[in-house]
């Protein structure tokens, strides 16, 4: 039975005095401790928070908001893990599942073949079946039908249960993938560090420590990597800021973290309907602190087929310079989730930037402008 903590939208109408000294110390480039993040989250307004995070992703990257050209292959939604959140897994047995063969992965880039496709996303399920060498085929395939697209290939979750399957290290398994064509690797399967929530929402995925450790072993190759946060579910603030916080820490290490993406908890059709959805009051405060709190990370993405269009533009007054990509209708993750189908053309995710008085920047997978 879960408790819900679920923050309740917060109306907050003025910044308090120590709210204000803190986004001063965060705009003038200070770092902020944890302390200091949950006092932001408490007592800063939604405008003062906006003009601060502005400022910082200013600082950062100017007036230029990214996006790329890419499209998702997810080869199966059959998972051996059962994230209460996920409203996209089907086990063998239920009706509602695909496994694609490695034909069907080849047809699917072809046809973005000649399409000026700079990236191809792959993620899926983890079928209980899989191996690491099915995922090798797989990224091989993909590098020999598209020798120049930077291939992301698998979040943590999927290299961990095919290295432990293996009996590879994290280093070995990863070494491989490259040598089959692998360029990075997705942030998904962060969710919430914080145990005890991880404990009730995903309770057989691996840790949250393994998820580090995987992405710590990739930045030690040189392989540069994004980190999500799955929030707007159980979690309290100070869960969200612990979060932020080893992503904060890993990064003062390796350096290894492009982009980190908040993906806010979508309601429909899993078996945590029930709580709802945290306002979007709670996004654009995520966003914010999250701009704020994470200096060492040069980029904070707002995914336009989680958030939608229109909030997406929002974002872009959070500190958000990041929108991800084409995508088309290539990723079910969120339209499984109660989101409208992912549906923008390159127009269109430049006229999305333009018409909030910012410049859109196509990039690669390295955030180099194209
Ligand atoms: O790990 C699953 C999340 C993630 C739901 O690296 C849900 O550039 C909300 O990681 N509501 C996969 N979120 C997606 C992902 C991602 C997306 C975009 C870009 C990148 C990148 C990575 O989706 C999962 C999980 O955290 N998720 N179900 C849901 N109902
Ligand atoms: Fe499986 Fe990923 Fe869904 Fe969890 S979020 S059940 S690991 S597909």
């Amino acid at each position: 039975m879960f408790i819900i903590f679920q923050q309740q939208a917060m109306t907050i109408t003025a910044t308090s005095p120590a709210a204000t000294r803190l986004l001063e110390v965060a705009v003038s480039g200070g770092r902020l401790s944890a302390d200091d993040a949950l006092i932001l989250m408490s007592q800063a307004s939604l405008a003062d928070l906006s003009a601060a995070a502005v400022s910082v992703k200013r600082m950062l990257s100017g007036d230029d908001i990214y996006y790329n050209r890419n499209f998702h292959i997810e080869p199966t939604n059959i998972c051996r893990y059962n994230c209460r959140f996920c409203s996209y897994r089907r086990s063998l047995s239920e009706p509602g599942g695909w496994t694609m063969s490695l034909r069907q992965i080849e047809e699917q880039v072809e046809r973005y073949a000649d399409s000026g496709i700079t990236e191809v996303h792959l993620v899926g399920g983890v079928h209980p079946s899989a191996t690491l060498d099915d995922y090798l085929e797989i990224v091989r395939t993909v590098r020999r039908l598209m020798p120049e697209a930077a291939i992301k290939a698998f979040s943590a979750i999927e290299h961990i249960y095919v290295f432990d399957k293996a009996g590879v290290s994290f280093d070995e398994g990863l070494r491989r993938f490259m040598e089959a064509g692998m360029d990075t690797l997705t942030g998904g399967g962060a969710e919430i560090f914080a145990p005890e929530v991880r404990g009730r929402i995903c309770p057989d995925k691996p840790s949250g420590e393994r998820w580090l450790a995987l992405h710590e072993a990739a930045h030690g190759l040189g392989i540069k990597t994004n980190a999500t946060m799955l929030y707007g579910h159980i979690e309290s603030h100070a869960d969200r800021i612990d979060h932020l916080l080893a992503l904060r820490r890993l990064q003062d290490r390796t350096g290894g973290f492009n982009a980190f993406i908040p993906l806010k908890y979508r309601c429909a059709g899993n078996s945590m309907s029930h709580i709802g959805e945290c306002p979007v009051s709670e996004d654009l405060r995520t966003l914010a602190v999250s701009r704020l709190f994470l200096d060492n990370v040069p980029h904070i993405k707002a995914y336009w087929p989680m958030y939608g269009a229109q909030a997406t533009q929002t974002a872009m007054r959070y500190g958000a310079d990041d929108i991800d990509g084409t995508v088309a209708d290539t990723t079910r993750i969120y339209s499984m989730a109660g989101v409208e189908p992912p549906a923008l053309t390159l127009d269109g995710l430049r006229s999305m930037i333009e018409e909030e008085g910012f410049r859109p920047v196509e990039r690669d997978t390295f955030y180099n402008a194209i």
